[in-house]
This record gives C-alpha cells, sequence and structure tokens, in this order.
C-alpha cells in the first residue's frame, strides 16, 4: 500500500509551519510507538521504523514526539530533528505516580470514547475522559460496545446524555459492520482518530471491522473483560478505507488528568450555570447560604454523584497543575546550574 500526506492527516497548519524549517528534511508522521523506536510515514510511499535518538531523552516528555505527532526527518540519516507544533496533544498522568506525566497522542480531531454496555460503564470515568479532549478541542463520541450482549443499551445510552445532551453516543456490537453506520461518518479523510478506554471493551475488535481486515489481535473469544490483562501492547495508527486514519492503544485502566483542563468547566457546564446564581459569587457549593447548586440537588435536578465527580476533578486538576509546574520550575532551575557550571569551567 502506498501512503500519502493527506491520508496520514497532513492539515494546512503543519504545511505553513515547514517554512521556518530546512527545506531538505521531510514531513513524516509517527504511526506507531515500540518499545525500541518509532514508525514513521511516508518514507518514499513506505512505513519505517527509526530509533529514537538520545537527545530526546534530555527533553521533557511531552516535547519528545509521540504517536500521532508531525515530525521532520532527515531523509539521509533517518533522524528525527523537529516536531511540528500540535494541535492537540492527549496526556494523562502516568499511573505510576511521581508526577509524570505521559503522553497519549498528538494532532487528533476526533476521540472515540469507548465502553461496553456492562459492568465497565462508568459515568465518571467518560466525565474524565470528556474533560480532557473538551479542553483540546478533541471532538467526543462516546461508543457503548456489546450493544447485542445486553437487553437493553436505553439506560447506557441515558447516563451518556446526562452527561451532555449533544455528546454524540452510539450503541455497537463492534463485531459487525453494519452495526457501526452511526460511526463512519466521522471516519471521512483527514480525520485523526483515537481510541480511548479500558482493555477488554472491543477497542481493536472497532478497527479490524472497520478495516475489513485482522490488523491487529484482539482478545480470544469467551475470555471475559479481565481488566489486568492487555491483549494490544502498543500504539499504532491504522488508514481506514473510510479515510481517516485511526489510533488503537492498550487499554487504560486509570487516566488521571494532567492539567487544569478548560474542559472540566466544560462538561460540567450546569453546574457551572447554577453557580452563577449563587448568593456568594465565591460560593464553594459547601452549604453556604443561598447556594443554588444545593437547592438544585435537593430537588433532584442535580445527581449528587455529578457533583461530587465534579469536585474530585478540579481538585485533581488544580493539584496536578501545581506538580506540573513546580517541575518546570525545577528543570529550569537545573538547567541554570549547568550552564552556571559550564561557564565557570570556561572561564577557568
Ligand atoms: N459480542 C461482542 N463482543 C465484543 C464486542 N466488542 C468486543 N468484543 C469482544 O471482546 C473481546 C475484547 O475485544 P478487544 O478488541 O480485544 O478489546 P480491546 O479494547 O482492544 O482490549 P485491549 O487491547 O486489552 O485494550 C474480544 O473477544 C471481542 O471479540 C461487541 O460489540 N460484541
Ligand atoms: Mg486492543
Ligand atoms: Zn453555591
Amino acid at each position: 500500500m502506498t501512503l500519502d500526506l493527506q491520508q496520514l492527516g497532513w492539515k494546512p497548519v503543519f504545511q505553513q509551519q515547514l517554512l521556518q524549517y530546512d527545506p531538505s528534511l521531510i514531513p513524516v508522521r509517527v504511526i506507531a510507538v515500540q518499545r525500541t523506536g518509532l514508525s514513521v510515514a511516508p518514507v518514499a510511499d513506505q512505513v519505517v521504523d527509526v530509533p529514537l535518538g538520545g537527545r530526546w531523552f534530555v527533553q521533557d516528555v511531552e516535547d519528545r514526539p509521540t504517536v500521532g505527532d508531525w515530525v521532520l526527518m532527515d531523509a539521509k540519516t533517518g533522524a528525527l530533528e523537529h516536531v511540528l507544533e500540535r494541535t492537540s496533544s492527549i496526556k494523562r498522568l502516568s499511573p505510576g505516580g511521581g508526577g509524570e506525566v505521559q503522553m497519549i497522542a498528538a494532532n487528533i480531531d476526533i476521540a472515540f470514547l469507548v465502553t461496553s454496555c456492562n459492568a465497565d460503564f462508568s459515568a465518571a470515568r467518560l466525565e474524565r475522559y470528556l474533560s480532557v479532549v473538551l479542553g483540546d478541542q478533541i471532538q467526543p463520541v462516546v461508543v457503548l460496545t456489546k450493544a447485542d450482549l445486553c437487553d437493553n443499551v436505553d439506560p447506557f445510552v441515558d447516563a451518556v446524555r446526562a452527561l451532555g445532551s449533544e455528546i454524540p453516543v452510539e450503541a455497537v456490537n463492534t463485531l459487525q459492520f453494519e452495526s457501526l453506520g452511526g460511526l463512519v461518518p466521522w471516519c471521512g479523510l483527514g480525520q485523526s482518530i483515537a481510541l480511548l478506554g479500558s482493555s477488554g471493551v472491543g477497542k481493536s475488535t472497532l478497527v479490524n471491522t472497520l478495516m475489513g481486515d485482522q490488523v491487529q489481535q484482539t482478545r480470544a473469544a469467551r475470555e471475559d473483560d479481565d481488566k489486568g490483562r492487555h491483549t494490544t501492547t502498543h500504539r499504532s495508527m491504522h488508514v481506514l478505507p473510510q479515510g481517516a486514519i485511526i489510533l488503537d492503544s492498550p487499554g487504560m485502566r486509570e487516566f488521571q488528568i494532567a492539567e487544569a483542563d478548560a474542559g472540566v468547566s466544560e462538561v460540567f457546564a450546569d453546574i457551572e450555570e447554577l453557580a452563577a446564581y449563587c448568593r456568594f459569587s465565591d460560593c464553594a457549593h459547601q452549604g453556604e447560604p443561598g447556594c443554588e447548586v444545593a437547592k438544585a440537588i435537593d430537588n433532584g435536578d442535580l445527581d449528587e454523584r455529578r457533583l461530587e465527580s465534579f469536585f474530585k476533578l478540579q481538585r485533581e486538576s488544580l493539584y496536578n497543575t501545581e506538580t506540573i509546574a513546580q517541575r518546570h520550575a525545577r528543570a529550569r532551575e537545573f538547567n541554570k546550574k549547568v550552564r552556571e557550571a559550564a561557564a565557570k569551567r570556561k572561564q577557568r
């Protein structure tokens, strides 16, 4: 198969950036990340594997090439020289703790938030995903899988609608192409789609069915949603016959937001709207008099679970932003010391 830039999701915003760089460098997209390096395309119409040069490892994680990035490559040496400015980036806090950021994907237009119509479904987790993607101007589409194994999908669809009536939601059987009709319109040429969701919900099965080909390994049938096991082990993008390029990734157990996201307010616009009418403009909705949020909960207009989610994500995003700011400050301090030491050496 030959690959051109457009099929890989190239856009005018990337073209414009080329002007500032050496014209002999070629733009390539990172379409897979393995332990040993990256796969990029197109290089003479093909996909090639390149190692990530050591100089990238002195950079912040967020500045290194990640899947979905457009990178300028020296075609002679295969060295990756510059990462083009991203239109979006999906990141989370590393599940290991320690405040490290983990990049999930760059330059994504649409996120399929995949969850199955069973015990995996969690409104709180969807709110988390929504906060991150909406904060980055990515279009979310909630995909409810395993609809064929569920007697009634309506409660799941309703639970998604309750998070935001404008969020597209599709209940599907990912094993059947005919059932994916509602997703196909999102899969047109030029779109970069990311699949986000827990292990075992059917992300890779969805890719295979859209492709009409078994490009991704999927879990053997009749093994149930065992959260501890990942069938997909690395991130890779696939050009769909429908035109879009789609990213499959290993399931995520946790999705802790890494930055204060505009998205948190967007996902909880109903609460913010009520808050505008609280008696005190700085009302924390923790029992203050004249609190409209508390009133809405008493009336049953607002779900208490939802308010708790809101508090939780607000606290988390504030806290994590502080740790990121502190981390940057530490890095700056360290670099300053390195420069000072180098200057002293020169003086001697
Ligand atoms: N009946 C039914 N089974 C499904 C559906 N979607 C996925 N499955 C099955 O669920 C299992 C897990 O699917 P995968 O596609 O491997 O899940 P995944 O999300 O890619 O999982 P990880 O790669 O571990 O993150 C497989 O056995 C699929 O056949 C569906 O809509 N209906
Ligand atoms: Mg998979
Ligand atoms: Zn209030």
